[in-house]
This record gives C-alpha cells, sequence and structure tokens, in this order.
C-alpha cells in the first residue's frame, strides 16, 4: 500500500502494516504514460524489490474500493472528522464543509470532538448534544488529559483504512502521538486572534495502527467545497435522512424548500444550511448568461 508520496518517489508498506517494511520505489514509466495517478492509500504491485536498500519499482496499481477527494485518499473503510471545542473555535459551517465532504464517501463517518479539556463539562455536554442533533454520536477526547483515547483507539483499529481529517489546529497530529509515541509527529501550537492552525501537516501519511490497521493523518484545510450534486444533497445530511426514511417525501426530485405539499420538517438546526446549499448549487447549474 501506498502509505506516503514525495516529489518522485511512492513509499510503498508490505503487509502486514505492523511489520513496518517501508520501501522507496520509483514507477515505471508506462505508469506514467497511461496518466494513472497513484494515490496514498492505493494499492500498487512492486518488482526488482531490494530489501537491503529498501528500494523497489511500482509497476502496477489495482482498482480503488473507494476514493476521498480531499484530502485525496484510495480505499478509505472509514472517515473520522475532527473538530476541536476551542482554538480553532467550533464553527458550524466549516463542520458542516467537512462533514458534507466525509458523507459524500457513503463510509462509515465518525465525528471527534477534539480538546475537550479547553471547554467546560456543561457546555462540552451541550456540544454533544447539538451534535446529536445533527445526526453524529461525536467522540469526546483530549490528546492533553487522554481522555477518549481509548475509544479512539478501538475504533480506528476496527477499520482497515480511517482518514482523520479536519481543520488545521484541531489537534490531528497530537492524537495519532498520543496513540502512537514513537511516531512523534510535528504539531504546531494554533496563532493569532482567531486561533488558528499553521498548517503544521504537508503531507498526507498512513500509520499502522495494528495487524489490519492503518489510519491517515492530513493535512488542515479551512474551507472544504460543498458538494456538487444537487440530487442527492439529502442523504448527506444523516438528520434529514433519518427523517425521510421513516417518511419518504411524496414528491420526485424534491428539494423540500418551499413546495407545497412538501412534508419535510424545516425545524431543524442545519436546515439554513441544507438550504443555503441547494441555492448555492442551483445558481452553479443555472446557464450563464449573455454568453
Ligand atoms: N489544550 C489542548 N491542546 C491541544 C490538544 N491537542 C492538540 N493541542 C494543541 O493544538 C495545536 C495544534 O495541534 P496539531 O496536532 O498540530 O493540529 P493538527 O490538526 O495536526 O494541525 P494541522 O497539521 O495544521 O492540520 C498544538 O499546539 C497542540 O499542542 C488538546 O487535546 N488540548
Ligand atoms: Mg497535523
Ligand atoms: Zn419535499
Amino acid at each position: 500500500m501506498v502509505v506516503a508520496l514525495q516529489a518522485n518517489y511512492l513509499e510503498v508498506e508490505l503487509d502486514p502494516p505492523d511489520q513496518h517494511v517501508r520501501l522507496l520505489c520509483t514507477r515505471r514509466t508506462r505508469l506514467n504514460h497511461r496518466g494513472a495517478a497513484v494515490h496514498v492509500g492505493d494499492r500498487v504491485g512492486v518488482e526488482a524489490i531490494d530489501l537491503q536498500q529498501g528500494r523497489a519499482v511500482v509497476s502496477d496499481v489495482e482498482p480503488r474500493s473507494s476514493w476521498l477527494t480531499r484530502p485525496p485518499v484510495a480505499n478509505v473503510t472509514a472517515v473520522v472528522v475532527a473538530l476541536a471545542v476551542d482554538q480553532p473555535s467550533f464553527d458550524p459551517d466549516q463542520a458542516s464543509r467537512f462533514l458534507l465532504t466525509a458523507e459524500q464517501t457513503g463510509l462509515q463517518v465518525q465525528l471527534l470532538l477534539t480538546k475537550c479539556d479547553l471547554l467546560p463539562l456543561e457546555q462540552r455536554q451541550a456540544l454533544v448534544q447539538r451534535l446529536e442533533g445533527w445526526g453524529y454520536a461525536p467522540l469526546a477526547i483530549s490528546s492533553a488529559t487522554g481522555e477518549g483515547l481509548q475509544e479512539l483507539r478501538q475504533l480506528l483499529q476496527g477499520q482497515a483504512l480511517s482518514v482523520l481529517c479536519g481543520p488545521s489546529g484541531v489537534g490531528k497530529s497530537s492524537l495519532l502521538n498520543g496513540l502512537l509515541p514513537e511516531l512523534s509527529l510535528r504539531v504546531g501550537a494554533v496563532s493569532g486572534r482567531l486561533q488558528k492552525g499553521r498548517h503544521t501537516t504537508r503531507h498526507v501519511e498512513l500509520h499502522a495502527l495494528g495487524p489490519g490497521a492503518r489510519v491517515a493523518d492530513t493535512p488542515g484545510f479551512n474551507r472544504p467545497d460543498l458538494p456538487k450534486e444537487l440530487h442527492n444533497l439529502e442523504v448527506l445530511f444523516p438528520e434529514l435522512r433519518a427523517q425521510l426514511e421513516p417518511h419518504p417525501c411524496r414528491f420526485r426530485d424534491c428539494l423540500h424548500r418551499d413546495e407545497p405539499g412538501c412534508g419535510v420538517s424545516r425545524d431543524w438546526e442545519r436546515y439554513g444550511i441544507y438550504r443555503r446549499a441547494v441555492e448555492e448549487l442551483l445558481e452553479l447549474s443555472r446557464p450563464s448568461r449573455g454568453g
């Protein structure tokens, strides 16, 4: 499996992951010619293996079972979205953009609330309840106190490849350092009035968490794009999904805005976010005038 990309090299790890056999690989030129981009998470065939030098050549890429666009990782089995309770402060629009991106994979999405040591218990419980209203079961965690780390470990060990994503500075790399102290990944203090992260992690890299489990640390970014497809937007909101499953809307292709007879409730916190996403996608799909 490709565990990291460098300018002209691929770092490939042999299975099983906990054997830690890493090879620095070039790729056969015909792979380049086919235009086949190789990404972290891809399973590849290697040849000309030199175990002494830790070198090999990638000759083939296997088809992907799933694909996360941003951060780009292939063959993901679960997406873990990390959001801080503070520093940087919780932003519902940003949080939703991360969650919508994660939901687009169709995979299991786990929400982490990081830096829980920074928020008094009552406020933290209120935030947890709020996110339950979004249809998630957030795991409260803190690298500072170690709270929640064992639960996170269990969760990740049950997945062949999970991706840890979220805004810069929420403590993704710190969590992996907590789980795997021998890693000592670089972490960077948040700064400025807005307590923003500093984009400390620059590349996606996979780390072994046990015999059949890997986790990707990824560079944080601040504002993921909204989904591009209007027709399946509703399934990306778990709380709307839960409403529609027992009582499907009676109109096909309904956008659940103000259509007369649409039975979908507007009484949920993220309805405004859903609604704005719909308007934005409609605007984009409108043929531009005066061309
Ligand atoms: N109070 C507190 N601070 C934390 C915790 N976890 C991480 N931090 C701090 O938050 C800052 C950012 O941590 P990182 O682990 O670098 O964050 P990141 O999500 O990997 O950031 P990028 O690599 O930029 O995406 C560092 O100063 C950490 O020491 C926590 O649980 N509690
Ligand atoms: Mg990091
Ligand atoms: Zn409807």
